[in-house]
C-alpha cells in the first residue's frame, strides 16, 4: 500500500490538529482501546487503567509523538518508525490485531474532536496512513 500525494496532503492537514494536543488525543485513543477491546490491556499490566491516569497520558503522548514523526517523514515512514518496529517485534510482541484496534480508536477520537475537518476523503487517507504504520510496526515479526 502506498500513499498518494493527495493522501499525504490530507494526513498532514488533519494531523496539524492532532499534533498540537498529543497527550490529549493519545490518552483518549488508548483509553478507548482499553475499554472497547479489553484484551489489549494484557500488554499493560503495570498501568493504572483509569481514564486520564498519569501512565495513560504519558504513553498516549509517546504514541502520538511517534506518529507525528511518521507524518513528518511521509516518504520514509519505515525509516521514521524503524526503532519502534524493532521494539514491538522483538521485545513487546504485541499481537498485530491490536494495531487495528488502536488505529480505529484514534480515528474515533479524531472524529469526535475534529468533526467538520474529518471529511470522508480525509478519513480514507488517515485510515491508510494508520494501517501503513501498523504494517511497518509489525513487519519485523518472525
Ligand atoms: Ni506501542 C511502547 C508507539 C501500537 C504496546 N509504543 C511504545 C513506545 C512508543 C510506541 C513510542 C515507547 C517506546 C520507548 O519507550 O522507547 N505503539 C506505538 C505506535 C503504535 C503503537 C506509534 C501504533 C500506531 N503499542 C501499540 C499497540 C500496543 C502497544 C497496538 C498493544 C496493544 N507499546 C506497547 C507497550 C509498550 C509500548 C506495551 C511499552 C509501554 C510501557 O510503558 O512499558
Amino acid at each position: 500500500m502506498t500513499l498518494t500525494d493527495n493522501d499525504k496532503a490530507h494526513v498532514k492537514s488533519i494531523w496539524a490538529h492532532v499534533c498540537s494536543h498529543p497527550e490529549e488525543f493519545g490518552a483518549e485513543a488508548l483509553y478507548r482501546m482499553f475499554v472497547a477491546y479489553p484484551t489489549s490491556k494484557t500488554y499493560f499490566p503495570h498501568y493504572d487503567m483509569h481514564a486520564g491516569s498519569e501512565q495513560i497520558r504519558a504513553h498516549g503522548k509517546k504514541v502520538v509523538t511517534a506518529l507525528s514523526d511518521a507524518v513528518a517523514h511521509l516518504d520514509n515512514i519505515g525509516g521514521a518508525l524503524a526503532k519502534l518496529s524493532d521494539l514491538h517485534a522483538q521485545k513487546l510482541r504485541v499481537d498485530p490485531v491490536n494495531f487495528r484496534y488502536l488505529a480505529q480508536c484514534l480515528l474515533v477520537t479524531i472524529a469526535a474532536h475534529c468533526r467538520g475537518q474529518l471529511t470522508p476523503e480525509i478519513l480514507v487517507s488517515l485510515d491508510k496512513f494508520l494501517t501503513l504504520c501498523g504494517k511497518i510496526l509489525t513487519s519485523k515479526y518472525r
